[in-house]
């Protein structure tokens, strides 16, 4: 006898509950896969993007080894949205619908990579904060319920770990240098800290998925959690380079065992997520660009496939 959607939807829980990996082909209720494609497709569309603003000064890069470094990092990205979009194919959408949502602007990415880099000391701070924000967010996702996602994690954590001392190490140096390479980093630090800090998400209390997510251990932490997480980590960080935090509310709590921290503009970053930030516009307009101009590559790349294909068919034949 077929067994109803509700026995099917318990026996799921409970292999979630038991910390069963669960697989492309398992069966899976509705909203898990909508919201694994809602989140992982993002999640491609923010590697994508993300490479943006850093690609905005390989040209620029202060030295060679520094550039060297810039291009790896920016390759990684490029792979990690490879990874990332076959991961959500596994789940039943194409390639080209997600593209198709990002270029027509319909689908969300982080609202961090519509602020502009506007100095080499940005480079710095993005590896710093952004990837360092970024690698919270992932270490966690190394253990998402959804197989292909989590394994696809474990190797974007590696690699983002390099990132974040590539950008950390670009502070230090400044932060060592001249008067004028000191400011530049605190300036770099008071632009990008508060949009860092807004990558986790809304407050919990604002956060509409992650109640879902949690049960179903796509999200093991709260975006509050991974935010603190993450404030803690950092402002030892600062410290160590001799910049100050840009938020006069930021003290440590001995009782809570954290530091207390000031308000996050929300109103800021929700405008931001509905594509009014400063770079947003600008943002698209590059990635269709970018994919107007690759498509004679894509022709090739298929035209050539398509060979290959005639030419195992006649040799088999
Ligand atoms: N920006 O219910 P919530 C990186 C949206 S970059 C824009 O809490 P959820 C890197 C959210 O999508 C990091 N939108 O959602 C690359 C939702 O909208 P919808 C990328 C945001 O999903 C290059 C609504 O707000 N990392 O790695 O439970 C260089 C309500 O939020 C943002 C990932 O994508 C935001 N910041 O939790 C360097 C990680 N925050 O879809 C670094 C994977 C929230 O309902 N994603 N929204 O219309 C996640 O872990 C989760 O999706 C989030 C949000 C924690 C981000």
């Amino acid at each position: 006898m077929e067994k109803n959607i509700k026995d099917l939807e318990a026996e799921f829980q409970k292999r979630i509950d038991n910390g069963e990996n669960i697989e492309a082909k398992d069966w899976m209720p509705e909203k898990y896969r909508k919201t694994h494609i809602r989140q992982i497709s993002q999640h491609a569309h923010s590697e994508v993007v993300g490479m943006l603003p850093e690609g905005n000064w390989i040209s620029r890069a202060p030295s060679l080894r520094r550039k060297v470094a810039l291009l790896a990092k920016v390759q990684d990205e490029a792979g990690h949205g490879l990874y990332l979009y076959s991961a959500a194919e596994t789940l039943g959408i194409s390639r080209e619908e997600m593209i198709e949502q990002l270029n027509n602007g319909t689908a969300k990415y982080s609202s961090i990579f519509n602020y502009p880099s506007l100095t080499w000391a940005d480079m710095g701070a993005i590896g710093w904060l952004v990837d360092g924000a970024a690698i919270i967010n992932q270490v966690m996702l190394t253990k998402t319920s959804y197989g292909p996602y989590a394994r696809a994690m474990v190797r974007i954590c590696k690699e983002e770990s390099f990132h974040q001392r590539q950008g950390y190490e670009i502070m230090l140096t400044l932060c060592n240098g001249t008067e004028e390479q000191k400011a530049m980093a605190q300036d770099a630090l008071n632009r990008w800290w508060w949009p860092s800090l807004m990558m986790f998400g809304p407050r919990d209390e604002e956060s509409p998925n992650t109640e879902q997510s949690m049960k179903w251990k796509i999200k093991r932490k709260s975006n509050d959690e991974l935010r603190q997480q993450f404030i803690d980590q950092t402002v030892p960080q600062a410290d160590i380079l001799g910049l100050t935090v840009p938020d006069k509310d930021l003290k440590w709590n001995e009782d809570r065992g954290h530091y207390d921290f000031g308000e996050i503009d929300w109103e800021e970053f929700w405008n931001v997520v509905k594509g009014n930030g400063l770079c947003n516009r600008k943002r698209l307009k590059d990635r269709n660009a970018a994919w107007d101009n690759g498509k004679w590559v894509r022709d090739a790349a298929t035209a050539y496939a398509e060979r290959q294909a005639e030419k195992r068919v006649s040799k088999a034949s």
